[in-house]
């Protein structure tokens, strides 16, 4: 191994200018950093996030339920711009003290609340509308296993992986060894599930499949963190590779994979969605 070796200190300090990607906007300190309110919109559901893998299972989820013909799904998108901050305003911070996206509110009911994290979301749409959960208990423990299971392995594909592989002002051989091997292995998993149903959680498409599509979808295309695909032999994981096919195909994942989206072509981008009519003229 080549990489220098670091003595930790006793006791760790904070150093502002580690020169990391994020160096400007991650600190060891939660809480808003500016009094800023939050647009709002007149549908049910307002959600304020992006369109990495994180923010696209929600607009996903929600593009899902519109397709369906549950109206009451209709939800105005706001961007949250993650490398200027803006998940520190107080706005933000009052709907998800940990300055994540994507971050919700239900305005259906009497009285409006918050809900934070990718999977919290999904579990509350699809127990709210009655889709993409299925009721047998059996069946409903392996999806909820199926989104638990991203929950755990985004970190180590995006915060491990991603970040030393292509984020990291350096590049160093232990971290990279390291989460280049657990994100083929977590790619093992899923293709050794998926060499034996046709969706994550059996026969059904559910919320493990909208959870677990949009980080693992990118390796595919070859649309993430640089060389990925290359680098980690992706291509080998053909039952995932078919997989990406079909739920690709879905009008519902087309259209949430550009909601939020403020890169890449200019027809391909959504900063904010208020209705259907907001797709017109774009390209997905
Ligand atoms: N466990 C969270 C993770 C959310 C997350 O990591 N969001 C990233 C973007 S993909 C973010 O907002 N990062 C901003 C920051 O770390 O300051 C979830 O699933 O909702």
């Amino acid at each position: 191994m080549a990489d220098p070796t670091y003595t930790p200190p006793a006791v760790w300090t904070y150093d502002s200018e580690n020169g990391g990607r994020f160096a400007n906007i991650n600190r060891p300190t939660a809480g808003a950093r500016e009094d800023k309110d939050l647009p709002e919109g007149d549908n049910p559901f307002q959600l304020h996030s992006l369109a990495t893998p994180n923010g696209v299972k929600v607009t996903v989820m929600l593009e899902e339920l519109l397709e369906l013909g549950h109206t009451g799904a209709e939800y105005d998108a706001y961007t949250v711009n993650i490398g200027a901050g803006e998940q520190f305003t107080s706005g933000f911070v009052g709907i998800n003290p940990n300055s994540k996206i994507p971050a919700m509110i239900d305005k259906s009911g009497d009285k409006p609340f918050r809900i934070f994290e990718s999977a919290a979301i999904l579990i509350h749409l699809a127990e709210k509308f009655g889709e993409f959960l299925p009721t047998d208990p059996a069946a409903r423990a392996e999806a909820l296993s199926w989104v638990a299971w991203q929950v755990g392995t985004g970190p180590f594909i995006g915060g491990g992986f991603g970040h030393f592989y292509a984020y990291a002002p350096e590049k160093y051989e232990y971290p990279i060894n390291r989460y280049a091997m657990e994100v083929k292995r977590i790619f093992d998993v899923a293709d050794q599930q998926l060499g034996k149903t046709r969706f994550l959680a059996g026969d059904e498409y559910t919320i493990a499949d909208i959870a677990n599509y949009p980080w693992l979808a990118p390796f595919t295309y070859g649309a993430i963190y640089n060389d990925a695909k290359t680098f980690l032999s992706i291509d080998e994981y053909k039952n995932v590779g078919r997989w990406v096919q079909e739920i690709s195909a879905r009008p519902a994942v087309r259209r949430g994979r550009i909601v939020n989206k403020v890169w890449g072509e200019e027809n391909e981008q959504l900063p904010e969605r208020h209705s259907a009519a907001d797709f017109d003229g774009k390209k997905f």
